[in-house]
This record gives C-alpha cells, structure tokens and sequence, in this order.
C-alpha cells in the first residue's frame, strides 16, 4: 500500500501540476515520505483508480485508448520538464532575488531583471568557516564533518555559476540561474558535467576513466543494498563498456 500511495501521491501531483488554477502559488508538490498520508487517510482503491484514470486520458493525447511509445516519451518530458521548473522556482524564490538594470547581448538598453548576486548566493548557501577558507591564504580549519565537501561543492559552484553566467556580470538572471542548478539542461552548461564527473572518477588523473576507476566511484556512491544485488557489479561493467563503445 505503501509503494501504491507513493505512485498516487506522484500522480496528484502531475494531475495537479496540469490544473495550475486549483493550487496555490505555495504549494509544494515535493514528494517526501512524511507527506505521504498516514494509514487512515490514504485514498481508497477506487479514488486510485479514478485519478490513474484521469492521468491515462492525460497522456493518450489521440484518445485511441492506448499508450503509444511517442505519448509516453512526451509524457515523460513534460514530467521531467516540471520537475526543473518545480525545482528552480523553489531555489529562486529561496534566494529572494533582488531587481536592477541588467545589459544583454540581445538589447542595447539595460532592463530591470530579477537577479541573483554571487556573493548574495554564496553568503545564503555556505557556513562561514568555508567563506573564510575560500578567502583566506591561511588554512582554515573546521570542526564541521561536512566541510571538505562543502569546499569542494564551492568550487564546482564557481565554475558552474561561471558557465551559466551569460553575460558576465557576475548576477543570474532566471534563465542563467536555471542552468546554474541544472547544467544538465542547456548545451552551454552540460560540458560542466562530464567535468564534475571526471573530477570524481578519474583518480590518476590521466584524463580517462579506467574500468577499476569506475567501479570503485560506484561503490563509493552506492548504497550498501544496492550493493548487495547480485546484479550490481555485473550492471556497473555492462554500463561502463557500453559507454566506452559510445564513445568510440
Ligand atoms: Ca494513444
Ligand atoms: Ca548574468
Ligand atoms: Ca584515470
């Protein structure tokens, strides 16, 4: 039931991700276990079936009454694509942007934009023990257990708020700020990403990802019953010489 009201939840969500009107402009359609209803008031089967219902009419865009591969693939993206939109106003809204005049390559006037500042974004987002390392020549120390990978986020968020800052100006503005927190989105920031990922398993340095290089960076960043999976490793090889193959 457990798993079934998690998929419902889902479901909501996306049905009410559909008809903007019927939420308010604060509601958080997140996901998380503790929203997800006690016993008692979880839907009933027949609740279930009518909104899967009503999902289903969603995506059968020709009303053929079967899904078709295009339909779930355009289906799929229009989640994928709420979900970055979900994620990034969150994030805006957090930092509070501030108003002032922005130039652009495409206008010769500044306009007035939204904007987030570096420094406004560093100073919310980081301890000050990791703003005063970064800023000292000294070497700071920290009792925080966290703070070596709070340092190593700050660089990568240098060089991500680097690529994504458009213009230069060392603000974002909305569009820039998105492919800030999702590089992965926009072919002018995706490059970071394979950087970040070479960071992380290259361990030699030799500017390649060896097959043992690899399966360690996955038992590093697996979860021990993942790990138990009979699978696993089996995967983790398959998945490797397919991107070796890829890339040839
Ligand atoms: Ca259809
Ligand atoms: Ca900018
Ligand atoms: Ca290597």
């Amino acid at each position: 039931m457990h798993r079934i009201t998690y998929l419902l939840c889902f479901t909501v969500a996306i049905v009410t991700a559909h008809e903007p009107h019927e939420l308010g402009p604060d509601a958080d359609k997140h996901l998380h276990d503790s929203q997800i209803p006690p016993p008692g008031q979880q839907p009933s089967r027949e609740e279930i079936t009518a909104m899967l219902k009503e999902v289903f009419t969603l995506i059968d865009k020709d009303g053929d009454k079967q899904l078709s591969g295009d339909e779930l693939k355009a289906w799929l993206e229009k989640v994928h694509l709420s979900l970055i939109e979900e994620n990034v106003n969150q994030q805006w809204n957090f930092y509070q942007p501030e108003v002032q005049e922005v130039h652009s390559w495409e206008s010769y006037d500044p306009e007035k934009r939204e904007t987030i500042s570096w420094e406004h974004y560093v100073k919310s987002t980081y301890p000050d023990d990791v703003l005063q390392a970064v800023n000292s020549t000294e070497e700071v120390k920290s009792e925080d257990p966290n703070f070596k990978s709070y340092l190593q986020m700050y660089k990568r968020a240098v060089k991500r708020w680097k690529a994504a800052d458009k213009n230069g100006d060392n603000f974002l503005v909305k569009e820039e700020f998105t492919n800030f927190i999702h590089p992965e989105e926009s072919d002018e920031t995706k490059h970071i990403l394979v950087e970040e990922a070479m960071e992380d398993m290259d361990s030699d340095g030799n500017k390649e990802v060896s097959l043992s290089e690899y399966v360690k960076h996955m038992s590093d960043v697996s979860q021990e019953e993942e790990k138990e999976d009979a699978n696993f490793w089996q995967v983790c090889v398959d998945i490797y010489l397919a991107g070796r193959k890829a890339n040839k």
